[in-house]
């Protein structure tokens, strides 16, 4: 582009324009072949479901029956479920995203026969709204500013994707038996400049509404070590402030955000954070200090540490290990607790999970994988998973190309509103 300026520098601007236009058309019939000619929401009879959160989900036979599917007797590969697993889209309008729907590869426990029927069901992993990134050798979780759940398109047709099995994993002298153990806790319930992106939670002040002492459970899984909880708070005052955090009658330590001018052109609020080394507490506090008109706000608080790698009773236990991964790196792992049902997948790439070949030694279910990359493993038994799955007839609609933004728009709708509700008048001066 640049040498078409200098070339046709000396033209009148029409000319240049028209020049400009010419260069340009390649790189605009590039960008629109991206998109894909028809939606696979175009056809076909579809259900929408939703999920809140990572973990695999289990649909039976009877469901999609009740869902108006005729599932019953229907060759087992017909059932397709597709959906981008929910992340946020990059915001960087270069970075490549899905076109229309990826489907996602399933399970089908078809009892052997091919057809649907019985007791017969359907498993699929799905990573949930909320995501996690290692960086640096800490985790950070990114929330999802448009979602609580995460959305899937299930339909009848043929050649239905499927999970496949890898062959056996390479030989290792170790297994590990622990894992990296991560949860967050986040609200969205003030946005304390009315716009913008920042959410905060719980507020602290003398106001009536709030408080100045909150009290926070801590679901530390058993035999958690190297725990670790993170705070991050935010405060708006002329003058120092505060938040002590402590467990068990003991003072963790201190986070102070600076005070701020409260000027119209300078910072709002400030944010603080800190990590802390915690024991097995039930709960924590959170307890705010400044003058009688400052105000505080949790952000968000995080529990890390090295869990055992135990099978739940109930439910999938999700897990990863950041530590050591590389070229040429390869990880055994010795899950607790699992017996002749228990199954692995390696969702890392939560379209196409992989089922991993594993071996069960006294209820101690042992596998290896390549570690060149950070993997994401689940592993569970085929029941108990969560029952929560909310389902709506789907009115298609083409979602390609242009009519993209009318297909998002009720979800667009949806946000608005909710942000809307929460907006507050948080006050103009600091305390
Ligand atoms: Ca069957
Ligand atoms: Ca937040």
């Amino acid at each position: 582009m640049i040498q078409a300026f200098h070339l046709y520098a000396h033209r009148p601007r029409k000319k240049r324009f028209f020049a400009l236009v010419i260069c340009l058309l390649p790189a605009l019939n590039a960008a629109a072949q991206r998109y894909a000619n028809r939606s696979v929401l175009a056809d076909g009879d579809w259900r929408k479901i939703s999920v809140p959160r990572a973990g695999v989900y289990r649909i039976s036979v009877q469901q999609l029956q009740a869902w108006g599917l005729a599932a019953e007797g229907k060759p087992s590969a017909a059932v397709r479920l597709f959906g981008s697993g929910g992340a946020m889209i990059p915001e960087d309008n270069a970075i490549p995203r899905p076109d229309d729907l990826p489907e996602t590869a399933i399970a089908v426990a078809d009892g052997g026969d091919g057809i649907l029927n019985g007791t017969d069901y359907i498993l699929f992993y799905a990573p949930g709204p909320l995501r996690w990134r290692y960086a640096a050798g800490a985790w950070e979780h990114q929330r999802h500013l448009y979602a609580d759940s995460t959305v899937y398109f299930i339909t009848l047709g043929s050649g239905g994707s499927r999970i496949t099995q890898d062959p056996a994993g390479p030989a290792v002298n170790t297994f590990q038996q622990d894992y990296d153990y991560r949860e967050v806790y986040e609200t969205d319930r003030h946005n304390i400049l009315s716009g913008g992106r920042e959410w905060f939670g719980d507020r602290f002040s003398s106001l009536p509404e709030d408080a100045l002492v909150r009290k926070y459970p801590i679901v530390i899984p058993d035999n958690l070590s190297e725990a670790v909880l993170k705070v991050r708070a935010a405060a708006r005052s002329s003058s120092a402030v505060k938040f002590d955090i402590s467990a068990g009658g003991q003072v963790l330590g201190t986070l102070y955000p600076p005070p701020v001018p409260g000027n119209i052109f300078d910072t709002y609020a400030s944010t603080a954070s800190g990590a802390y080394p915690v024991g097995p507490a039930a709960v924590f506090t959170i307890s705010f200090a400044g003058n009688a008109s400052a105000q505080g706000w949790l952000d968000y608080y995080t529990v890390e540490g090295r869990a055992p790698l135990r099978l739940p009773a109930t439910g999938a236990l999700l897990f990863r290990d950041g530590k050591d991964t590389g070229p040429g790196s390869i990880k055994g792992f010795a899950i607790m607790g699992a017996d002749e049902s228990t199954r692995v997948w390696d969702v890392s790439d939560p379209l196409q999970p992989v089922q991993v070949p594993a071996i069960l030694i006294n209820n101690e279910l042992r596998f290896s994988r390549e570690a060149e990359k950070l993997r994401e493993f689940v592993a569970f038994r085929p029941g108990g998973f969560p029952r929560r799955i909310i389902s709506g007839r789907l009115r298609t609609r083409i979602c390609t190309g242009r009519r993209r933004r009318r297909c998002s728009s009720s979800a667009r709708r949806h946000s608005s509103r909710r942000q809307k509700n929460w907006r507050h008048g948080e006050g103009n001066t600091p305390g």
